[in-house]
């Protein structure tokens, strides 16, 4: 039984900009997903990279090389099938995960209700998956692997994708706390606002594995290094209710994957 946002979650998101699922994945999800973080991250330092200097911690499943590039194009970037099928090639049961189990939690909050009868709002409420990521932090890496305050939406450079709504899914695969790295969440964003007000913190997230913290791209947040002698795992889908594209090119910023094809 897969755990469900309730009211209460929908209208903190909407009020505060965030909303917490107390241990959200079931036992299998979680040792799938932790399992992946780990095959990727050694393959990554076994071709000799640096987690944090190169890559801020980030880690792409389908973009970091370990798959050969696609045969023949690039759809599973667009389209659904090709994206499950090629998911799945690194591990069976990831594109499941993410495009029911985690896209039914995005869609309720992007489109305000927890009591949406998902078949029938197929058609009207569309929901992409937008991106994807693992954000894993080294051991004893509290220096260089904090983050400092952002909004998600900081990162497109162009404004009509800044003001889009999407739904992060940060999802901890170890328990999380102020030592190993964690979230600290501050207010919306406030254009009117100065810095200082934008940079208050609000909550520093504890939760254990398998708990999810859902996070407008309009919300503050900064998060802390890992001091602890363990990896910190965190896994990262983002969520759209369009597809995100680059104005020049017309091109997915990262994937625009429609969860929910009309047949
Ligand atoms: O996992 C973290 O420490 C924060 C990550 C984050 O905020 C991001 O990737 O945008
Ligand atoms: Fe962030």
């Amino acid at each position: 039984m897969m755990a469900s946002l309730t009211s209460r979650h929908v209208e903190e998101f909407h009020c505060e900009g965030y909303t917490v699922l107390l241990n959200a994945l079931s036992d299998d999800e979680l040792t799938m997903l932790h399992d992946e973080a780990d095959e990727l991250s050694n393959y990554m330092m076994n071709e000799g990279y640096d987690l944090v200097r190169d890559f801020g911690s980030i880690v792409e499943p389908l973009e970091c090389g370990y798959l050969d590039p696609p045969k023949s194009n690039e759809s599973y970037k667009t389209n659904l099938e090709a994206f499950s099928k090629r998911r799945d090639e690194l591990t069976p049961g990831t594109a499941r995960f993410l495009t029911t189990t985690a896209g039914q939690w995005a869609g309720n909050l992007l489109y305000g209700d927890a009591h949406i009868n998902w078949s029938r709002r197929r058609a009207s409420q569309p929901v992409y998956l937008l991106n994807e990521q693992y954000i894993i932090k080294p051991p004893k890496t509290k220096a260089v692997s904090e983050f400092a305050w952002h909004c998600d939406s900081d990162y497109y450079r162009e404004v009509s994708l800044q003001n889009e709504l999407t739904v992060a899914c940060w999802i901890a695969l170890d328990d999380v706390n102020e030592n190993n790295g964690t979230l600290l969440v501050g207010p919306l964003n406030d254009k009117s606002a100065d810095t200082n007000a934008n940079q208050q913190i609000k909550e520093i997230i504890n939760i254990p594995a398998g708990s999810v913290v859902f996070m407008s791209s309009h919300i503050h947040h900064k998060s802390t290094g890992n001091a602890s002698s363990r990896f910190r795992r965190v896994f990262m889908p983002q969520y759209s209710s369009r597809p995100l594209l680059n104005p020049q090119s017309f091109l997915p910023v990262a994937l625009a994957v429609p969860l929910f094809p009309i047949s």
